[in-house]
């Protein structure tokens, strides 16, 4: 029975993540910072589910949660890099210098981290990296500066990775979604859940359970297989075009 563990199950992707994991029969480490989401995650989901209460900022308290997992929660097989977030859709030049470090420390500099942290594990089992990008990573678009900027990020140290993991084993995929419904666009908009009920309104959002079988999908192809990336939209969501501006 193998190992997933995934960052950030205390909501959308990630949640029905662990869901989507578990009932396939996986062991789940399930990490996030809301303790009273992964306690709520642990009864339903049972003894196959593992709590890890950590920011994944914090390097020591995640070191010390990971060094105290129980037994085969210990072995994880598949790591699923799914904990980020957006904040604010204001133009570069009015957004909070705050809100953007707090994006690259969340979505690069403590992705990288675990990941660094956990490679010796995934080599030695010939495991996988599933990490969420995004649609934001290819299609620039107003408002998306930095979170944009993070994400084509992750899709890059996603294929740089599979080129050093060559001969390793271990796969590695990017997956890209477009607009998906969870509490991503309620933390994007600073708790206005109204702004956010409006965004996916008539839009006929993908939803967290998309995702989540698509990640488990890409799991549980035969180790000969890397699915390199994913790229996937809500069928009402499509491109802009160029933007010109006159004289
Ligand atoms: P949610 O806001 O629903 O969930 C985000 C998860 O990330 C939560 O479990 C949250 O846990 C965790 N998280 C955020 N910051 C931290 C932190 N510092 N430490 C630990 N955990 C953290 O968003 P989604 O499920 O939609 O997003 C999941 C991923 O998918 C993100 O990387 C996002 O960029 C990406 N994505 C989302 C899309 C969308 O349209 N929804 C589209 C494309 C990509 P807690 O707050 O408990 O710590
Ligand atoms: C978030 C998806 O379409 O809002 O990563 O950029 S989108």
């Amino acid at each position: 029975m193998p190992t997933a563990l995934v960052t950030g199950a205390t909501a959308g992707i990630g949640a029905a993540c662990a869901r989507e994991f578990v009932g396939a029969g996986w062991r789940v480490v399930g990490t996030g910072r809301r303790e009273e989401r992964l306690t709520e995650l642990a009864e339903e989901l049972g003894d196959l589910f593992c709590p890890a209460l950590f920011d994944v900022r914090d390097e020591a308290a995640r070191d010390a949660v990971l060094a105290a997992l129980p037994g085969e929660f210990a072995q994880v097989d598949c790591l699923v890099n799914n904990a980020g977030l957006a904040l604010g859709t204001a133009p570069a030049w009015e957004s909070d210098l705050a809100d953007w470090k707090t994006m690259i420390d969340t979505n690069v500099t403590a992705l990288v981290s675990i990941t660094h942290r956990l490679l010796p594990t995934l080599i030695e089992r010939k495991g996988s990296i599933i990490n969420l990008s995004s649609v934001a990573a290819s299609y620039p678009y107003k408002g998306g500066n930095v979170y944009g900027g993070t994400k084509a990020f992750v899709r890059q140290f996603s294929l740089c990775l599979r080129s050093d993991l060559a001969g390793t084993g271990v796969r590695v995929t990017s997956i890209e979604p477009g607009m998906v419904e969870t509490e991503f666009s309620i933390v994007r908009n600073a708790g206005d859940k109204d702004m956010a009920d409006k965004l996916y309104a008539g839009a006929n959002p993908m939803t967290g359970e998309d995702i989540a079988e698509t990640i488990l999908w890409v799991a549980t192809q035969p180790p000969y297989l890397n699915i390199n990336t994913i790229e996937l939209m809500p069928v009402t969501q499509s491109f802009a075009g160029f933007h010109v501006i006159r004289d």
